[in-house]
């Protein structure tokens, strides 16, 4: 038997990407699911897809605090000793530069990304604390670590989401309790820039031209990877890039 067959996974952001592709990984390994995101027919369509499978569906806005104590106080029995917490929820708003970009958008990726991943953190984790059993996955960005144009509240939130994890990992280190920070680059097939570039398709669509990007089923493939492991093994984080993709991007302006 799968030990999967025992575990719970709680998935925020399963409506899409990253995070309906690690649903479908987690499925077929046997684990107990809890899917969020706030699109109900998201919702209902993957678990008509997954019918089978053992899955509890929440409709959630991370943003809101009190939502996300209630959800999870209010899980069903079965479902509410959450094994591994996939923090994927997430997005990106513009690429213009500091300047000239739309405070709300820097709000709203702060709320979100952040705030939203700690609430939903803080709500599980003494839980996992009691039973002394449980993995948290976050899921950052290279853009936390490397900077572009165009990337500053975005990228900040990611390098925020990558300290907090290796924060969690010094505060947890008394207990059994594994955490791990994802850091992916170049990523097509999510809904990702479509949602960063408001709707606009062709903009989306050019991020990914000439190039093979990583697969939102690479990525789920490093979360089930990592959360695989003998239980004394931590991997702290991953960096993930496609093979087009390189770490050289410093900005020099040349006047004339
Ligand atoms: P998608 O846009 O395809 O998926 C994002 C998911 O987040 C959706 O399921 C969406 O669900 C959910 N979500 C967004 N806002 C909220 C909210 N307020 N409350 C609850 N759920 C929310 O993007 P990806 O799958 O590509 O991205 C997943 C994560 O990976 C994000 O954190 C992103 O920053 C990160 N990432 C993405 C990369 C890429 O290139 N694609 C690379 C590196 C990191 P719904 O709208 O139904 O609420
Ligand atoms: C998504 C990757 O490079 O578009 O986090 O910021 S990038």
């Amino acid at each position: 038997m799968s030990p999967w067959s025992d575990r719970t996974v709680f998935i925020t952001g399963a409506t899409a990407g990253f995070g309906e592709a690690m649903a479908r990984r987690y499925a077929e390994l046997g684990a107990r699911l809890v899917l969020c995101g706030r699109r109900r027919d998201r919702l209902d369509g993957l678990a008509a897809e997954l019918h089978g499978c053992r899955l509890a569906t929440v409709v959630l806005d991370v943003r809101d605090r009190k939502a996300v104590d209630a959800a999870i106080a209010a899980l069903p029995p079965d479902f509410a000793a959450i094994d591994v917490l996939i923090n994927n929820a997430g997005l990106a708003l513009g690429l213009e530069p500091a300047h000239q970009t739309d405070l709300d958008d820097w709000e709203r990726m702060v709320d979100t990304n952040l705030k939203g991943l700690m609430y939903v953190t803080r709500a599980v984790l003494p839980g996992m604390v009691a039973r002394d059993r449980g993995h948290v996955v976050n899921i950052s960005s290279i853009a936390g670590t490397y900077p572009y144009p165009g990337g500053n509240a975005y990228g900040a939130t990611k390098a925020a989401v990558t300290q907090f994890s290796l924060n969690l990992i010094a505060d947890l280190v008394r207990t059994r309790i594994r955490v791990t920070n994802i850091e992916p680059g170049l990523c097509g097939g999510s809904e990702f820039s479509l949602v960063r570039f408001k709707g606009d398709a062709e903009a989306a669509a050019k991020v990914y031209a000439g190039t093979t990007p990583l697969t939102s089923e690479d990525v789920a493939e490093a979360v089930v990877w990592a959360t695989c492991l003998p239980a004394h093994v931590n991997i702290n984080r991953i960096e993930m890039m496609p093979v087009s993709q390189g770490p050289a991007g410093l900005t020099v302006y040349r006047e004339g």
